[in-house]
């Protein structure tokens, strides 16, 4: 599939301000600096639909794009941004478990870890959330142009094996700097939305 239209929609930060459409919704998610916002602008070809920083934002949003004017990606904000004080994660907790619970219309989450990295504690948990609500999963191991072939075979074994996925749950591969591993997910997308 090719995206050829990307609208921002709308930062939400309460459920009533979610659309109501019911069209199907993929939902990104990650700690932050992992290279979600960049994953998004690379998946769109739009340079500055989504903002990229180099410093970890606090934002609690929740950011609706309309793709093609058919489906939904779901920016979620990201965590596990060492700075952040106690209330501001559990604030984190609250929304995203505002929108996890019982989101119809939502029908994969994306979970981004960045290659380099054992997956956290918070990464396992994001898993282990996505599982518990049912939801369908796939994971993203990003930045992948930080590494040489042998290492990225080597901590995408160690990714499976920290997150525990199934042998047949989809690992796939990114990089928003060479553009690498678009085709793969779009496809991806392109199922989940095709249904
Ligand atoms: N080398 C490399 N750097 C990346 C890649 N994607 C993002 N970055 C950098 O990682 C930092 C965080 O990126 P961003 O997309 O804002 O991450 P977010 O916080 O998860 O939204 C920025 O400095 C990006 O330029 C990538 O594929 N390769
Ligand atoms: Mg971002």
């Amino acid at each position: 599939m090719e995206i050829k239209q990307a609208e921002f929609i709308i930062s939400a930060v309460a459920a009533a301000q979610y659309p109501t459409d019911n069209r199907v919704e993929i939902a990104f998610v990650g700690r932050s600096n992992v290279g979600k916002s960049s994953l998004i602008n690379t998946l769109t070809n739009r340079r500055k639909l989504v903002k990229v920083s180099g410093t970890p934002g606090k934002t609690r949003l929740v950011n609706f794009f309309l793709i093609n004017n058919e489906f939904y990606f779901v920016d979620l904000p990201g965590y596990g941004y060492a700075k952040v004080s106690k209330v501001e994660k559990e604030s984190w907790g609250k929304v995203i478990e505002t929108y996890l619970t019982k989101r119809e219309q939502l029908k994969k989450i994306v979970l981004l870890v960045d290659c380099r990295h054992k997956p956290s504690t918070d990464d396992i948990n994001m898993y282990k959330w996505i599982k518990y609500y049912n939801y369908e999963a796939v994971v993203v191991a990003t930045k992948i142009d930080k590494l040489t072939k042998n290492e990225l075979q080597k901590n995408l074994k160690m990714i499976r094996e920290t997150l525990e996925l199934n042998p047949n749950d989809k690992l796939l591969t990114f990089s928003s700097l060479k553009k690498m591993g678009k085709e793969e997910l779009l496809e991806v997308i392109d199922e989940t939305v095709q249904g």
